[in-house]
């Protein structure tokens, strides 16, 4: 790294000068950008403080890591990139893991970082932190990009919003070489290098040909079904969702970060009723959903021996066929698809009996599972904690909720209902723990509401010296941690000299962790405990971690999807 400012072409005696690190701001605010979140060291310190006194946002991390995921999901609430910056070699590495995770689940992002510059790392000579970033990035974003002249910054910055977000969102990364951040030319030229790009997520139209095939199958369809992945919630057409839910009168039922896109309340939603309504559909409508392993890849037995055919509509035209015959692909924008079907399907309504059948089923299950909910044991288990925070949520319904786990993602996906869109942050595509504390960070910051995180006590281990962030910052998140003491169970036997592999200190005390950091802590143990906790932490504002003991023994191996768990069928041999 150099620290010698450079200029980068002369310029006469007097004439007023900007720098690379000035250019870089003037263009993330010419593209709507307040809010950075990153980690600051060489060579990127100067950026966060000229960021402040700009009078912007900069969110400071623990580890670049949890300041990436806190930008992908700004990405993801705001439809704006989010931008995590950070210093070159392992603090690049550690944002490029959430810059892979935003790419995967679709999320605008981008990576800046600084990095060596290009002469030493091409000779591979040894810089402080050197690495070849740009060429590392690339398999794990959309594009990967470097400035090396002052003048290239709007543009660079430009190409980078506008391939976030424009098509299939996702990360990009931009490579910012340190010596290029002192260096200077005259302002006014480094004016005229920048400009506010016009539409940087243009509308996708789909084609007239395509809408008709599809709205022609659907009106053939005698069980319709509408499935509703976390790219329609990304879209923000929420209004006209509803709209076409309701003008069609097809059951839908969300997936995981879909829930609140249409109230879980909603009389059409079949959540409750899944299995049945994807064995038993007979057209199904996928809107921004990937039959990817979330879906069953779209066959086997989660999908029944009803012959399918699949409407699919997605920005990105070769997410088609990528697992099985889609009859009626629909490209483009999730708003403009659905508006183009609305049209097409005019007068169309879908068989009564179909909705009143999948009702019955989706409120058959909500009833038994609601027994559950509300059954005490000696001490608290997912069913009875869940249901009691489920209680609460309801009254603070534009809470954000955040969750983290295996049983307690699992179950906490099942028993609280969304009842707003983009209400819920989870593991995503990847079903990545770690997510928590950025990703409520992020909540918070860019939605000004209450968050509560629910994180298995694993999960939270990933990202818990981000709490401190969340208390820095003052933020109004309640982290509930359900405490069982391990990976999908806190009960596991202990092999003879060595502690279970899958369990945790069982004297752990979050509760006494956050006080430690500046929050406030509670341990509860009953749900009433928790329900009081909760109730007072949402009230208050105050960054809290409820310390929620859970049966050591509630849990199941690998929670939901233990099927996709692998187990030797030699068994366990003894040295
Ligand atoms: P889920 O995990 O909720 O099933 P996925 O992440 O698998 O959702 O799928 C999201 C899909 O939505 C992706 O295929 C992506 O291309 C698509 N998508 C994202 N934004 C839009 C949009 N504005 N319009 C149409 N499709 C979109
Ligand atoms: N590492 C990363 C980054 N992501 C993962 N998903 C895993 C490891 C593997 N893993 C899961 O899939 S869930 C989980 C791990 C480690 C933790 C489950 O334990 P928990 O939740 O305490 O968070 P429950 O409530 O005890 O099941
Ligand atoms: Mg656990």
């Amino acid at each position: 790294m150099s620290s010698v400012a450079t200029q980068a072409a002369p310029v006469a005696e007097g004439v007023e000068l900007t720098d690379g690190f000035n250019l870089l701001m003037d263009a993330l605010e010419m593209n709507g950008i307040k809010n950075i979140y990153g980690l600051l060291g060489i060579p990127v310190t100067e950026v966060g403080r000229m960021w402040q006194a700009r009078g912007n946002n900069f969110y400071s991390f623990r580890n670049e890591q949890n300041a990436g995921y806190a930008a992908s999901v700004a990405g993801y609430l705001t439809k704006k990139p989010g931008i995590c910056v950070t210093v070159s070699a392992p603090g690049f590495l550690n944002g490029l893991t959430a810059l892979a995770n935003a790419t995967t689940n679709c999320f605008p992002m981008i990576l800046i970082s600084g990095s060596s510059e290009r002469e030493i790392v091409d000779l591979m000579q040894g810089d402080y932190e050197e690495m070849d970033q740009l060429n590392i990035a690339r398999p794990f974003c959309k594009a990967s990009f470097r400035v090396n002249r002052p003048e290239d910054i709007g543009v660079a910055v430009i190409r980078a919003v506008r391939t976030a977000v424009s098509g299939r969102p996702g990360g990009v990364y931009l490579d910012i070489p340190a010596r290029l951040f002192s260096t200077t030319m005259a302002a006014l030229e480094g004016e005229k290098s920048l400009w506010v790009p016009v539409d940087p997520a243009p509308a996708q139209i789909p084609a007239p040909s395509a809408v008709k095939r599809a709205a022609d199958l659907i009106k053939g369809a005698k069980k319709p079904l509408i499935l509703f992945g976390k790219g329609a919630a990304y879209a923000q057409c929420d209004a006209d969702i509803l709209s076409f839910v309701e003008e069609t009168g097809i059951p839908f039922t969300p997936m995981s970060m879909a829930k609140g896109l249409v109230s879980d309340l909603h009389p059409q939603c079949a959540a409750a009723a899944r299995s049945l309504v994807l064995q038993e559909s007979d057209v199904v409508i996928l809107v921004g959903a990937r039959l990817n392993w979330l879906l069953a890849h779209g066959k086997g037995k989660t999908w029944g021996s009803e012959p399918k055919k699949f409407v699919q509509i997605d920005i990105q035209a070769n997410e088609i066929d990528s697992n099985v015959p889609i009859a009626a692909p629909l490209v483009g924008d999730v708003q403009s698809c659905i508006n183009a079907l609305r049209a097409e399907l005019k007068g169309f309504k879908a068989p009564a009996e179909w909705l009143s059948g999948v009702a019955d089923k989706h409120s058959g299950t909500r009833a038994k599972l609601a027994a559950k909910l509300s059954t005490a044991t000696p001490v608290m288990n997912y069913h009875n904690s869940l249901g009691a925070i489920r209680d609460v949520l309801k009254n603070h319904p534009d809470t954000i909720l955040v969750n983290e786990g295996a049983n307690a993602l699992d179950n906490a996906r099942m028993v609280i209902d969304q009842y707003l869109p983009r209400k819920r942050v989870d593991t995503g595509t990847w079903g990545v723990m770690g997510i928590g504390m950025g990703s409520a960070a992020a909540a918070a910051v860019e939605s000004g509401k209450p968050v509560v995180a629910i994180c298995g006590d694993s999960a939270f281990g990933f990202s818990g010296m981000e709490y401190e962030t969340l208390t820095r910052y003052n933020l109004p998140v309640t982290v509930i941690i359900m405490n069982n003491g391990g990976i999908y169970r806190g009960d596991e036997a202990s092999p003879d000299h060595q502690i279970s592999c899958m369990l945790f200190n069982p004297k752990t005390r979050y509760d006494q962790f956050s006080i430690a950091l500046g929050g406030e802590g509670v341990r509860v143990t009953t749900p009433e405990e928790l329900s009081k906790a909760l109730e007072a932490s949402i009230k208050s504002g105050k960054t809290t971690i409820i310390d929620a003991i859970i049966d050591p023994g509630a849990g199941v191996e690998s929670g939901r999807i233990g099927n996709l768990n692998i187990v030797s069928t030699i068994g366990k041999k003894k040295k």
